[in-house]
């Protein structure tokens, strides 16, 4: 099993934190339980096909530069079956369950949906078999419903109604395909769902299009006895100016507008959020306290570029931040953290898409750890408890239960004249309370 990655171990090993070997983890010791779970459990590392095994690494000054000396560059299904081999001991060697995909990452694209189909049905068949043979499981599919010029438009939303008409028959056959896999979930990332200018778009009926979709693929999905989990991805812009599915928040206002609130989870992207101006944090939490937190792309932007750079994450401080999230919601069920990121275009080398996943896994396995800590220290818990005590009064709960009015709070507040004092919100000693933990 080294026919691709001949200079790596059959398995990337735990060295521990003291290790200096760029080919072994520091933190990510899958068997290592925190509070009483493994990491593997806890973490459930998924490597996407798209960014580790598709993309050359182009930017829009220039072509790609990936070495990948597995791809023929002839586009053929031959040559993807191939692929799907390359993927599978790059995902065994790491040691990561789970991996993702589009379905024209792993298949080319025919002439016709008939021939596109078929070119699916050919690699999912490697796929099938390679799962089977590693144990390797399959986080989500997807569609993409992006990269043809046919969805310049948009897809569900494209003002042409054969264009809805082709999508729909796209993510029939990859909801199927995913079916057949044994797939734990499906995600709809709105890839052109959005416009450019406001000035061609209806946007009311583009909206109602889209929700007719997702409703029909709830429909398919109940016809077909799928019962993995659906996700909206948001994403606020790029490629289109304004992207329907733009927040956490906004997504859903949008699912709960349509009735589709009970079909739906959030597959929250850190680089996403940065680009809606949230911090993933903020991002996280909202679909926590909705219920509909369902899995991770794990990646980062950089600040000073500003655009989706979707890098692998290093930052202890944003894995803690995101582990405390998952922690808090009591882990993932059909989710987990998926590196939607890719090598830089200096880093073209096979060898690097090793180096990448193995520090993103690090990243993210001293994060839990982090997190868990701040937990079981309880000082942050805590105090956020406390600040909100005068809630726990007596009045404090009658408003929130519902029951008190604003004569009564006038009558209440009245003789005594103002609000009591507001503590300190002690945000720079919780900041340092934190940094004790990294
Ligand atoms: C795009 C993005 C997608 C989705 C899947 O920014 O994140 O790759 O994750 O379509
Ligand atoms: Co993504």
């Amino acid at each position: 099993m080294s026919a691709y990655f001949p200079n790596v171990p059959d398995k990337i090993a735990y060295g521990g934190p003291k290790s200096k070997n760029p080919l072994e983890f520091k933190h990510y010791n899958a068997d290592e339980l925190v509070g009483g779970k493994t990491m593997r459990d806890h973490l459930r590392f998924s490597v996407v096909y798209w960014h580790t095994f598709s993309n050359p690494l182009a930017d829009p000054f220039g072509m790609g530069t990936a070495i990948r000396p597995w791809d023929d560059h002839s586009g053929s299904v031959e040559n993807a079956v191939k692929k799907v081999d390359v993927a599978f001991e790059f995902i065994s060697k790491l040691g990561a369950p789970f991996y993702a995909f589009h379905d024209r990452d792993v298949a080319p694209e025919g002439k016709t949906i008939k021939e596109s189909n078929a070119n699916f049905d050919a690699v999912a068949k490697r796929l099938k078999e390679q799962q089977q043979k590693t144990g390797i499981k399959l986080l989500w599919g997807t569609a993409n419903l992006f990269s043809n010029p046919r969805y310049a438009h948009g897809a569900a939303t494209s003002p042409n109604m054969e264009v809805f008409a082709h999508a729909a028959a796209q993510v029939k056959k990859a909801m199927e395909v995913t079916h057949d896999l044994g797939g734990l979930g499906y995600t709809f990332w709105g890839g052109r769902e959005g416009y450019m200018t406001i000035l061609n778009t209806n946007m009311k009926r583009e909206l109602d299009h889209l929700a007719r979709f997702l409703h029909m693929a709830v429909d398919f999905k109940k016809q077909i006895g799928f019962h993995g989990q659906f996700y909206i991805e948001p994403k606020p812009m790029e490629p289109t100016k304004h992207q329907y599915d733009s927040d956490a928040e906004s997504c859903l206002n949008f699912l709960r507008t349509y009735g589709l609130l009970d079909h739906f989870k959030l597959n929250l992207e850190t680089n996403h959020a940065t680009l809606a101006g949230h911090e993933m944090q903020h991002e996280l939490r909202v679909a926590v306290d909705n219920g509909a937190l369902g899995s991770i792309d794990a990646n980062t932007g950089d600040p000073l570029l500003g655009w989706d750079t979707d890098q692998f994450p290093t930052s202890f401080y944003l894995t803690a931040q995101c582990m405390l999230e998952v922690l808090e919601m009591g882990g993932f069920t059909t989710g987990g953290v998926n590196f939607d990121a890719k090598v830089r275009r200096e880093s073209y080398d096979p060898i690097d898409l090793f180096y990448a996943h193995i520090g993103g896994m690090d990243a993210f396995a001293r994060g839990l750890k982090i997190a868990h800590a701040i937990r079981e220290d309880g000082r942050l818990g805590d105090f956020v408890k406390a600040r909100y005590a005068s809630w726990d009064s007596e009045m404090g709960k009658k408003i929130e239960a519902g029951k008190s009015s604003f004569t009564e709070l006038e009558a209440f507040i009245t003789p005594k004249g103002d609000a009591a004092a507001s503590p300190s919100g002690r945000q720079e000693m919780l900041e340092n309370l934190f940094n004790e933990f990294i």
